[in-house]
């Protein structure tokens, strides 16, 4: 026998079918975003990073050009088990030499590559707009703006974006979910906290009011506690995004970074469910703070897992990466984060649920607690290394390798 067939007999024991779980996880669509390549700098306006986001490090390699941060996906994607997504930003237009097109003008054929690549890697793709890194942010400012100039530049980009996803939608046939997410906020007390947030809502409602395909195109609405620079008021706070998301029949997105230090999502996730069809993630790694840290196979990520997996709710939630480091290798990056959102599904199906759930039923709290770290030490590599080498993906650390070659033939000649 094999290290996966021990596995297979260990978790059969305890009626967990390992075959049954990674035919599941191979269906669980994982969107990786495409701004972790370049260090969210885009393309059209090719300004530096704004909006109380930050990237730091200097890794070598970065991808400067429509070509090279596809290759980069590309490469990362090929070292990736289990069903992907592409997540592109509006920023990420390609716009041809000698045609200029501002945020508010962009169109679907200035995402046509992005389409090509989707249709040759076989995936659906997740849409966003930018409302940052653009001089038509104003102080900071975009939908909530009191500059009726600037609302309406940035409308009019909320509403060219929703056509974009809808072209997505129909040309990949695969769901676009196209996130909402401003900086929109205040370094220092506000003495209005009201009309930004009533601007923002009118806002939204004119963007919303086009009529879009609502069976492919899925609206979510990001959330935020505090931005670089923007630390005492959000336009956006949970508050705000949660009941907007409600009566306007949209769905909410909460992003892990976005909340106080001792708030955690994976608490979060089914109390949303019970009052949303859908909702939508980004999972990060904060730490300390927003940070946008490289996703691990570390407590919260394993417990937003779990509360998916057990929640039945694999169907309802579109989760998605988002995360930018740029002190390490870029596509590592990439593939660390997706190999470890992968591990931690994996993980959450090999669990006894059910009888866990009953343990609690009954008020047994001892058996969830000591089967709960029983479980940790389960064979649950064995498993995942087995998933990889049939979705074709490297096994344990092999990927590695790869990496290594590209960075000395590609990423190390940028
Ligand atoms: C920022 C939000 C947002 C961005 C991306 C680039 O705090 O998390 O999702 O990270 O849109
Ligand atoms: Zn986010």
């Amino acid at each position: 026998m094999n290290a996966y067939e021990r596995a297979r007999v260990e978790y059969a024991k305890w009626g967990i079918d390992t075959e049954a779980a990674m035919e599941r996880l191979a269906r669980v669509p994982v969107s990786m975003h495409c701004w972790q390549g370049d260090d969210v700098v885009g393309f059209d306006a090719r300004e530096a990073l704004s909006g109380g986001i930050q990237v730091s490090g200097n890794y070598l390699g970065r991808a400067h050009t429509p070509s090279e941060l596809m290759a980069d996906i590309e490469k990362a994607f090929s070292l990736i088990p289990g069903k992907k997504k592409l997540n592109v930003h509006a920023s990420y237009a390609i716009i041809p030499e000698g045609e200029t097109v501002g945020r508010d003008g962009i169109l679907p054929r200035h995402f046509e590559p992005w389409l090509e690549l989707a249709k040759r890697l076989g995936v659906g793709i997740d849409f966003n707009p930018t409302f940052f890194s653009h001089p038509m942010v104003k102080d900071n400012l975009t939908l909530s703006s009191p500059d009726e100039e600037v609302r309406a530049y940035w409308v009019r980009h909320g509403k060219a974006c929703l056509k974009i996803a809808e072209y997505f939608a129909t040309e990949t046939g695969a769901p676009c979910v196209i996130n909402f997410w401003i900086p929109d906020g205040y370094k220092d007390i506000p003495a209005d906290r009201l009309s930004p947030r009533a601007r923002f809502k009118k806002s939204l409602d004119e963007i919303l009011d086009t009529p879009y395909d609502k069976t492919g195109v899925y609206v979510t609405l990001e959330s935020k506690v505090f931005g670089i620079g923007l630390e005492s008021y959000t336009v956006g706070s949970a508050e705000f995004c949660l009941s907007y998301s409600a009566q306007r029949g949209i769905t909410p997105l909460m992003d892990n970074g976005h909340y106080h230090p001792t708030e955690v999502v994976s608490d979060k996730i089914s109390s949303l469910l019970l009052f949303n069809e859908k909702i939508a993630l980004h999972v990060t790694r904060a730490v300390r703070w927003d940070s946008d840290h490289v996703v691990i196979f570390d407590d919260e990520t394993r417990e937003i897992a779990k509360e998916i997996v057990r929640n039945g709710a694999l169907e309802r939630v579109f989760i998605a990466l988002d995360y930018f480091d740029a002190s390490i290798n870029r596509v590592a990056a990439w593939v660390i984060g997706m190999r470890n959102m992968e591990k931690a599904l994996l993980a959450a199906m090999l669990l006894p649920n059910e009888r866990l759930a009953e343990y609690q039923q009954a008020g047994d709290f001892t058996h969830v607690l000591a089967l709960t770290e029983e479980f940790k030490t389960f064979p649950f590599g064995d498993v995942f290394d087995e998933y990889c080498r049939r979705q074709g993906a490297p096994v344990g650390a092999d990927w590695l390798r790869e990496i290594e070659i590209y960075e000395a033939e590609v990423l190390s000649k940028r």
